[in-house]
């Protein structure tokens, strides 16, 4: 299925494993490679879909989902930046560069189209850049004075990985928060548990936003929302419905957030049925609270997320 984009949005040819196509009102990226499939929303550079071949399906996409321009799309891993969450709560060296215009929940990039600035396949997998194209623009329209080149580049296979880089293009320092905000499709949330975060201190922003910790390992029974502080650069979601591990590395990522709606916030989301809080759960590898990014000019610094599932036999909950 192909769509005809003006020239300005896709710059890149696209080769045999990679085209073009639309989803309701969305120009979108397909990826048919031997290693995997998936599918990615030129809105928001989202990665919507993920499965590498002969494996189920690694990132979950809300079956309630909309595609319709300037609206963010539930599931797949939306971009949150210059801001994680409420901008409001963020640490005021952040707040301090955010400019007068309206302040979304997770910034204002992941409902605005971005370029494909690169395209090409090989054995290894597909690999895309994407690049935000109007951020200086944008920024003059008071949602975040700061000036700054922001990329995504994806390679696609039987691993994801994911680079999210930003360059600070201004002459002042800026400071940010920013989260590759995965929704990971699971067999059913009863059967899954979260490994090495055993320890780890986290906000609970469901609690006060007290900062606590657990010895044990995260099995998810109740609403949760926890951003975890310094993390360890892998984290595994062990799924023994589907009998595998979902291993979730992050170098730079030194928060982690968790977040599953459970049943009573599941009926108030949008796009989003009522029991999909069991098919599904958010890590989301982030610099977010005490590790916001600050960067001098002409500095840069890179968010990085590489995803890929193992089997494991018997699964000890
Ligand atoms: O990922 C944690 C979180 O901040 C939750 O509090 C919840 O709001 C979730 O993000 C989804 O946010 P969204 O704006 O995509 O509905």
């Amino acid at each position: 299925m192909n769509i005809s984009l003006n020239k300005s949005q896709f710059d890149a040819p696209a080769s045999d494993h990679i085209r073009l196509c639309q989803l309701g009102e969305l120009a979108c990226i397909q990826i048919q490679h031997p290693l995997a499939t998936a599918l990615i929303s030129l809105q928001g550079a989202q990665l919507l879909h993920y499965t590498p071949t002969g494996e189920q399906p690694v990132i979950w996409l809300s079956e309630k989902a909309e595609f319709q321009r300037g609206k963010a799309i539930r599931g797949g891993i939306p971009v949150c930046w210059p801001w994680f969450g409420d901008a409001r709560r963020n640490p005021d060296e952040v707040q301090s560069c955010l400019g007068e215009g309206s302040l979304p929940a997770h910034g204002f990039v992941r409902d605005q189209l971005w370029l494909l600035t690169h395209s090409s396949s090989d054995d290894q997998g597909a690999h895309l850049q994407f690049e935000h194209p109007s951020l200086d623009h944008r920024s003059k329209a008071g949602n975040w004075p700061g000036d700054a080149r922001l990329t995504l580049e994806m390679s696609i296979g039987n691993k994801l990985n994911l680079q999210l880089t930003t360059t600070n293009q201004s002459q002042r320092p800026v400071h940010f928060t920013q989260a590759l905000h995965s929704y990971f499709a699971v067999s059913h949330i009863d059967q899954v548990s979260v490994q090495n975060l055993e320890n780890a201190e986290f906000t609970d922003t469901l609690n006060h936003w007290l900062r606590i910790s657990e010895p044990q390992a995260l099995s998810i029974q109740q609403e949760t929302d926890r951003i975890y502080h310094n993390t360890p650069q892998s984290i595994q979601i062990h799924d023994s419905g589907w009998q595998r591990r979902i291993n979730v590395q992050s170098q730079h990522g030194k928060s982690a957030v968790v977040w599953n709606p459970w049943i009573e916030k599941s009926k108030r989301l949008s796009q989003f049925a009522d029991d999909a809080y069991t098919r599904m759960l958010c890590i989301e590898s982030a610099n977010v609270l005490d590790d916001s990014i600050h960067l001098s000019p002409g500095e840069s610094f890179t968010l990085d997320l590489t995803v890929f599932s193992d089997h494991v036999r018997k699964i000890i909950r």
